[in-house]
């Protein structure tokens, strides 16, 4: 509880939250296609805490909601800032959680921050994962779906072919993109069953008119073997980390 009552504070204080961002690359030509937003917590005595441990909290205590609006805020801001400074246009993906889609108003907290921060939609990409799929609530995720892709966000699967989900599900929702869990990356190219996997993913993205990115490519050998095999984007930490906004802008000038 001591935690919770931190991350009530950080929210209320300010300044301790922050958004690191791990940029994508097109493989035909290694050019930065798009940014990941990754939320940090430098908690003011432990250090940094993961969003692994701290966004389950949240979500069990009713904080998911102002969390959410407060990634979405900080990535417009931060998405208005670039464009004026004239960087190249992005896609900047944000995770969205189970909770933000099912309980809070997603649709008018996107509205309301694209109005505020004048950033056109299809720069902000919603990523959400396999799982939701699978929460019961989950019923009639395909015209949510629809609304936001209808306001002109791009929407991904991430850490797609982990869910337990039926692939039925990629007939029915509105998607544009498979995010390919890091999971099936790690082994490559060695790994004949994961080779196997990530070339039918590939092969059957294509058939969908799906885009894919792998994830969590980390040696030249992953990346020379997902090109091979027409992979179209990747991220990791062989290209880079997740790095905070003003570290990324510097080396993001560098490659253009
Ligand atoms: O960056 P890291 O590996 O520590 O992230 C751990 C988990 O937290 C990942 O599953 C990631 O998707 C999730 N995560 C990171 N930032 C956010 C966020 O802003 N919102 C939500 N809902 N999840 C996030
Ligand atoms: O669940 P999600 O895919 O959003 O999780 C993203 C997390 O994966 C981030 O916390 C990020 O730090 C981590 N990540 C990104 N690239 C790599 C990588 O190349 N290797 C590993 N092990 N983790 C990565
Ligand atoms: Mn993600
Ligand atoms: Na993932």
């Amino acid at each position: 509880l001591g935690m919770l009552n931190d991350l009530r504070n950080a929210l209320a204080v300010g300044g301790q939250l922050e958004l690191h961002y791990q940029p994508q690359y097109r493989l035909e030509d290694d050019s930065l296609v798009g940014l990941e937003a990754l939320l940090r917590w430098q908690h003011p005595r432990d250090g940094m805490v993961s969003p692994g441990d701290f966004i389950p909290l949240a979500e069990r205590h009713g904080l998911m909601a102002t969390l959410g609006d407060w990634v979405i805020d900080q990535a417009l801001a931060q998405l208005s800032h670039w464009q004026s400074k004239g960087m190249p246009e992005v896609v900047v993906w944000i995770n969205i959680s189970a909770m933000q889609l099912f309980q809070g108003d997603l649709e008018t907290a996107l509205a309301s921050g694209l109005a505020r921060h004048r950033v056109p939609p299809r720069l902000l990409g919603l990523e959400l994962t396999e799982s939701v799929l699978l929460d019961e609530r989950a019923g009639d995720i395909a015209p949510r779906l629809e609304k936001l892709r209808r306001q002109g966000h791009h929407v991904a699967i991430d850490d797609f072919g982990t869910g337990y989900s039926s692939l039925g599900y990629l007939k029915h929702l509105p998607l544009d993109k498979l995010k390919l869990d890091r999971a099936f990356i790690q082994a490559l190219p060695d790994d004949q069953a994961d080779a196997a996997i990530v070339c039918a993913v590939l092969a059957m993205a294509r058939g969908l008119e799906l885009e894919v990115i792998a994830e969590g490519v980390e040696t030249e050998a992953q990346r020379d073997y997902l090109r091979a095999q027409g992979c179209a984007q990747v991220q990791g930490f062989f290209y880079a980390r997740p790095l905070p906004a003003a570290r990324l802008e510097a080396q993001w000038r560098e490659q253009i």
